[in-house]
Order: structure tokens, then sequence, then C-alpha cells
């Protein structure tokens, strides 16, 4: 009801959702954090209106979260989003995502309780789309690195406006892979990822470009030692 306050002409296009998978037309119903620029928490929407181009260019943001999970080896573990996905199907990209929903125990209207949030949203999901035991990755070993504020066109009529907040966690995982969410994994090293990049056959999510281009390899550097330096920035990165 406050988002159509705020935004009084939002779009609901129901057709946008017809031929696409049942059980992610489902997920559609979730309930996204709406924001204001500065990552206040302002309202509540499904992650369907949440995701339309139509509202995205009038302004509507929401709160998101991306995990890069790396093993004992220093390996990153990458996904490729499943063919079912609505945004962004079959692209490669970071280990997962997706976003805190507007439900007190993810929510957290500021740093550090945002933070808090996102942490509980990305061990739920990690279960969700990989199958990793919430004992595997316990909330206290997640590491907050930033928050990204990106926007970015998918196919047709949806795509992406957030404020993403990056989190790395070391953990050697089991897999038990939910194929409606993830159609494949691996593991890489840096140089095998810039190897991927040149590979035609592999593309990539659009945050997860913007990240590996900004600071993604500098961070991972300084996995075991030094990382503290780069933690908790306060500053919204514009990308
Ligand atoms: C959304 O990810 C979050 C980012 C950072 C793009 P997603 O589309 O994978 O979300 P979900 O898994 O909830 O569909
Ligand atoms: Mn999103």
């Amino acid at each position: 009801e406050t988002i159509l306050r705020l935004f009084p002409d939002i779009d609901t296009n129901n057709e946008a959702l017809d031929g696409h998978d049942e059980e992610q037309i489902r997920l559609m119903d979730e309930v996204c954090i709406v924001l204001d620029n500065n990552d206040l928490p302002i309202g509540k929407a499904s992650k369907k209106i949440c995701h339309l181009m139509t509202n995205i260019e009038k302004g509507l943001l929401h709160r998101a979260f991306s995990v890069f999970l790396f093993n004992d080896k220093n390996e990153l573990l990458l996904q490729q989003r499943a063919t079912e996905k609505i945004t962004f199907p079959d692209l490669w990209t970071n280990t997962c995502c997706s976003h805190p929903l507007g439900v007190p125990s993810e929510t957290g209207s500021n740093l550090p309780d945002s933070i808090m949030g996102v942490k509980r949203a990305a061990q739920r999901k990690l279960e969700h789309e990989l199958g990793i035991k919430p004992e595997q990755v316990p909330i206290d070993d997640f590491r907050f690195l930033t928050r990204i504020h990106y926007k970015a066109p998918s196919n047709g009529q949806w795509g992406e406006h957030e404020i993403d907040y990056i989190l790395f966690i070391k953990a050697n995982v089991d897999l038990d892979v939910n194929p409606n969410e993830v159609r494949d994994t691996k593991y890489v090293s840096p140089d095998q990822l810039k190897q991927l990049f040149t590979d035609p056959s592999y593309k990539f999510t659009p945050w997860f470009k913007l990240i590996c281009d900004s600071m993604l390899f500098e961070w991972w550097k300084h996995l075991d030692s030094g990382l503290e330096k780069f933690m908790n920035e306060q500053e919204i990165r514009r990308m």
C-alpha cells in the first residue's frame, strides 16, 4: 500500500509471466525490500513488481545480496543459472544471489542491522539453490565487503535495479544442487576465471562482470590476510 502511494502508476503486468516455469512464477510472489537511494527501506513490493523494467524506469529500487564462496584452496564457486530462471537464465555468475525478504529477521533499516538480515537470507538461499546445509555456512563466517548500486536490463520486460550487499565466505561445502535454480557449478582459480572470460561459450551476468571488473581480484588476493581493510565499507558504490 505504501508502495502504491510512492509509485501510484506501478505496473503489475500479469502477462509478463506467461509461459514461464511454474515454480519460478510462484517465487515472483516473494516480498522484496524497496529502498531509497541511500539503502533505507521505504516499503515492500513483490519480486515481480521489483523486476519489471517499467517500474525500474520509474526509480523502483530493492535490496539484494551476492555471495562469493571459496573452498580451502581459495577457489571460487560459480553457478550457471537454470534455464527456468525468469531473469538472466543460463548465465554464469557468483555462487549465489537473491534478496532478503521483507520480514523482520531479514530486513534491518541500516548498517549494521541490514547486514545481519542479508547474512540470514544468504544462508537460506545457499540451502535452497545449492543444497548447502546452514551448519556448513555459519552466519558469523560471512564477511561483508561493500554495497553496490547498479541497474541492468535482462531479457524483454525484466531487469535488475538493486543495492547489492557483497558477502564473502570461506567454507568447504557439500552440494546438492536444485535444478530449478542452478544448471551447473564450477570451482575456479583467478586465472581460470580470467580464462573463462575469453571463452565465448561462457556468458556472465552483468553484476558479476561489474564486480570482477572492479574489486573482485583485489579482494580475492587478500582472502587469507588483509581482507579487513576492504570490509564493512560504509559508502555505497554506484556502478
Ligand atoms: C538477485 O538474484 C540478486 C542479485 C544480486 C542479482 P536472483 O535473480 O538469483 O534471485 P533469486 O535467486 O531470488 O531468483
Ligand atoms: Mn533483484
